[in-house]
């Protein structure tokens, strides 16, 4: 089965992730680059100081998408590149490197597919207290405003944020992203306040960009499988805080009542203010899914040691506030280098549910791939794991579209190895290689098939 015309094929990265360059040409600190430098906190204190020092070979990573016909690209803006104090005075320079990246996308027949937020916040923000506050909403959408004024004739698709369960949960409560804090209440003030910050951002994006522009935010919504008796109370309460804590304010203008309920004894939400969930709650044209794998989820019993496999590299802290009871069982193998399990029926599952909850909402698989421990032999890279799991996952994806589903589209994660936040540079996820002495770029096996797919629009027959 070919790929319907108009379905998208492209490739994903993240600002901090690959572009090097931290204190170049007016750039300041974001959290990442505290957090980074805070010992302790990431593999071999790994920083994105170099990265893939994509911010000096602009032009040579511009040439390998081509080379791989990608059709769309979906980068990420650093915040404090362009707003470096987070508010006010806005760096020229900044903007003019992703103005310069844009049109060589646009050069090479590459649709541009902006993310604003894909956790770069400027560590004066943080300062201030982050994502705790409503400043840092308004802040957003200043920031919104001003990238959209200077990219909005260019930019195809705006995304307002990347995965902000990560940003949220990961960053306030299990304190295993930056800014590395632990604190449950701060990171429900977390999920509300970004929240804010989308539908803030998409009012000021809407007034200065191209009226053709499309509108889309980011989730990295989460497939829990009940086992046992337990399982759908659990599943009901994870569900709440990982999936509807962020659909149910943006695509419904509600927090759902699961979500009051499980984070209960932690507020009352008093920090929703009248008006902001009317705020929240835009419309988008398409809305991006990322998914990687499954969980396995019941209520703990009380006995033995509470099964913690979340696959969210869990610190002492949860990343489930409220939902402590919960268990993740661990899954069934192969796993890739990540420990996440391989479950392309997750993403159909996944697919079918958005589609059925939010009909002729059109969805976008806006990240997908994997980390293994890739191995260079004759100075290549034969990574049919990686190509396996990513075939298997655009399969579901046909056979979604197949029954119906609208899914516009398929992002590999990612174009190069990179930084992968808390695990460093130990975990690949590129289809093509980076070599990290000499940043030398190599297309693995996988490059080369996804280009063929990309070429001929079918998934090539299975050896
Ligand atoms: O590398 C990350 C990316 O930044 C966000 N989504 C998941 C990827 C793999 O962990």
């Amino acid at each position: 089965m070919a790929f319907p015309d108009g379905f998208l094929f492209g490739s994903a990265t993240a600002s901090y992730q690959i572009e090097g360059a931290v204190d170049e040409d007016g750039r300041r600190p974001s959290i990442w680059d505290t957090f980074s430098r805070t010992p302790g906190k990431v593999v071999n204190g790994d920083t994105g100081d170099v990265a893939d020092d994509h911010y000096h070979r602009l032009d040579e990573d511009l040439d390998l998408m081509a080379s791989l016909g990608l059709e769309a690209y979906r980068f990420s803006i650093a915040w404090p590149r362009v707003i470096p104090e987070g508010r006010g005075a806005v760096n020229q320079a900044g903007l003019d490197f992703y103005s310069r990246l844009v049109d060589g996308l646009l050069a090479r027949g590459i649709r541009p597919v902006a993310t604003l937020y894909h956790w770069d916040l400027p560590q004066v923000l943080e300062d201030e207290g982050g994502w705790t506050v409503r400043s840092t909403a308004e802040a957003f959408a200043d920031y919104a405003r001003v990238v959209g004024q200077a990219l909005g004739d260019r930019v195809h698709t705006w995304t307002t944020l990347n995965e902000p369960w990560c940003a949220a949960y990961l960053g306030y409560a299990a304190g295993v992203h930056a800014p590395g804090i632990t604190d449950r209440l701060a990171s429900l003030k977390a999920v509300h306040h970004l929240n804010l910050a989308h539908g803030l951002a998409l009012k000021a994006l809407r007034e200065v960009v191209k009226p053709d522009a499309e509108f889309s935010v980011t989730l990295n919504l989460h497939v829990f499988r009940p086992v046992g008796d337990t399982g759908l109370d659990a599943q009901r309460r994870v569900a709440a805080l990982g999936n509807a804590a962020f659909l149910g304010p943006m695509l419904e203008g509600v927090y759902p009542t699961d979500m009051l309920e499980v984070t209960r004894s932690i507020t009352d939400w008093s920090f929703v203010e009248e008006g902001d969930l009317e705020t929240i709650n835009q419309p988008i044209d398409v809305l991006g899914v990322n998914y990687y794998s499954s969980s396995n989820v019941r209520l703990w019993d009380g006995a033995g040691e509470r099964s913690r496999a979340d696959g969210h590299n869990a610190g002492t802290a949860t990343p489930w506030p409220g939902a402590e009871d919960v268990e993740f069982l661990p899954t069934e193998g192969p796993h890739t280098d990540m420990g996440w399990n391989i479950d392309p029926a997750g993403l159909e599952d996944l697919l079918t549910a958005l589609s059925e909850r939010y009909p002729g909402l059109p969805l976008m698989v806006t990240e997908n791939g994997a980390a293994f421990p890739d191995e260079v032999r004759d100075g290549r890279v034969h990574d049919a794991d990686r190509i396996d799991y990513v075939r298997r996952h655009l399969q579901a994806v046909q056979n979604v579209i197949a029954r119906g589903v609208d899914v516009r589209g398929y992002f590999v994660w990612s174009l190069m190895d990179n930084f992968e936040w808390a695990f460093g540079y130990t975990k690949r996820f590129g289809i093509v290689r980076v070599d990290y002495d000499t940043l030398e770029r190599t297309r693995k096996d996988s490059a080369d098939w996804f280009a063929e797919v990309i070429r001929t629009r079918e998934l090539p027959e299975t050896p």
